[in-house]
């Protein structure tokens, strides 16, 4: 068969085989599956290019603060290639022989030629970043999800959470896992000079009804969220988010932050910069600007934080029902369950009406799928002037993390 009707077979089987475009976790660019790069094989002898510095890599490391992974075999672009050099697995492309005649399998990002995971192409990706001003308790909550679906959701749900490779392994457990929950330190703000590197994670099915998805969790600095250089470099994370986690403190809010922190017998130091309403204008300049008619269908749950504070405003029955739901711990077991949700979703709603209206007003007109939650990462307030962790009993942490799984059609929702 010549190299033409081969071509044109391998790109009729692509468009008959369902596949997704890329969204690199590392970097965030988007990029069709057949514009894919390979790492080559491991020289093992002479027949083999000579292994060598990668410069594209090593600029993605250094933005993060990391080391250079010094000489590594080369990356060959496809582009370059004989179609007959070529192999698809299900309409994607998958494999490349090299001028060896070695077979690599290694795909990377065309742009920042880290490694693409095995579902790339064949599932979608995805990505869910937190956003909030700073100190909503972004990081804290980050780590007490993780913690959580990685040790507590697996027993209500056959998904197993397993970091993508040894290096976030090592990352997640020595910046934020261990000093929280091992030491109980309080976690230092997010700088955001010091890049975060996104957390990526793969999620399997235990049945294999599904493929296994990589959700890339992204930790922002707060202090950055207003400054439009930096909302900049991660418009695009956010533009290629599947869902967003929407952080919001209630302390950020002038009208209950004050009342608040006396009733718990604190001292009131208003340390907030910008209202959730200025977050979310911020947001609104930079990503949602850009979608078509201003409005964002990507979902969006408002997680209102630190709701252990809230405990002492309960029972003077102003803002808040005293058999309020967020106060109780509720486990999805099986299905996302709808009741339960519209229980806590209604009783959020209600509260964030009333401490800011505009805020709420302009949430529900700017993402057409919504949904509101209460957690505490922690369970209790911390000791701020030591910076210690008494406890840590996290309440209702992987609630909304659930409802974007059940927006995004991996899990199963309804009423009991
Ligand atoms: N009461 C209470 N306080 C919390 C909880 N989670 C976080 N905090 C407090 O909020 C502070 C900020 O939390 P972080 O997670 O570091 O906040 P952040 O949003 O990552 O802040 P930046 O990185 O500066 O944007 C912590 O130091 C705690 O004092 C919680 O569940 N309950
Ligand atoms: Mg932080
Ligand atoms: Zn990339």
């Amino acid at each position: 068969m010549g190299l033409f009707s081969r071509k044109k077979r391998a790109v009729e089987q692509s468009k008959k085989e369902k596949n997704f475009d890329i969204v690199c976790l590392y970097c965030f660019k988007n990029f069709p599956q057949d514009k894919v790069m390979f790492r080559a094989l491991e020289p093992l002898d002479e027949d083999g290019y000579r292994a060598q510095n990668d410069k594209l890599l090593d600029a993605y490391r250094e933005k993060f603060h990391m080391d250079s992974l010094g000489e590594l075999p080369v990356v060959l672009d496809p582009a370059e290639f004989n179609e007959v050099s070529k192999s698809y697995h299900r309409g994607i492309l998958s494999s490349l022989k090299d001028a060896y005649d070695n077979v690599t399998t290694k795909r990377v990002c065309p742009f920042c030629h880290n490694d693409l995971p095995r579902s790339a192409g064949f599932a979608p990706s995805t990505i869910i970043s937190f956003v909030g001003a700073s100190q909503v308790g972004k990081s804290v909550f980050l780590t007490s999800l993780i913690h959580t679906l990685k040790t507590v959701t697996p027993r209500n749900f056959q998904i197993f959470c397993t970091p993508i490779n040894n290096e976030m392994s090592r990352k997640f457990k020595y910046a934020y896992e261990d000093p929280l929950i091992e030491n109980g330190q309080l976690l230092d703000p997010t700088q955001k000079e010091k890049q975060q590197e996104p957390f990526i994670f793969t999620f399997s099915f235990a049945d294999g009804s599904k493929p296994e998805i990589n959700i890339a969790f992204f930790d922002v600095a707060g202090e950055g969220i207003i400054d439009n250089e930096y909302m900049d470099i991660y418009a695009a994370h956010i533009r290629n988010s599947s869902g967003v986690l929407f952080l919001v403190d209630p302390l950020q809010f002038k009208s209950v932050g004050r009342k608040i922190m006396l009733k718990n017998g604190l001292d009131y130091d208003n340390t907030f910069s910008e209202e959730p309403v200025d977050v979310l204008s911020s947001l609104v300049e930079d990503y949602i600007y850009k979608q078509s008619n201003g409005v964002s269908n990507i979902p969006t749950a408002v997680v209102l934080t630190k709701t252990d504070l809230l405990e002492a405003l309960r029972h003077d029955g102003e803002y808040i029902r005293p058999n309020g739901n967020m106060f109780s711990h509720f486990i999805h077991k099986g299905f996302f369950d709808l009741s339960e949700f519209e229980n806590i979703n209604g009783e959020v709603d209600e509260f964030i009406e009333q401490i800011d209206p505009n805020f709420r007003n302009a949430m529900k007109r700017r993402f057409s799928q919504l949904g509101f939650f209460a957690v505490s990462a922690l369970g209790a307030h911390p000791d701020v002037i030591r910076q210690r962790v008494s406890s840590f009993a996290p309440l209702r942490v992987d609630e909304p993390f659930l409802w974007l799984l059940y927006k995004l059609g991996y899990i199963e929702g309804r009423k009991p």
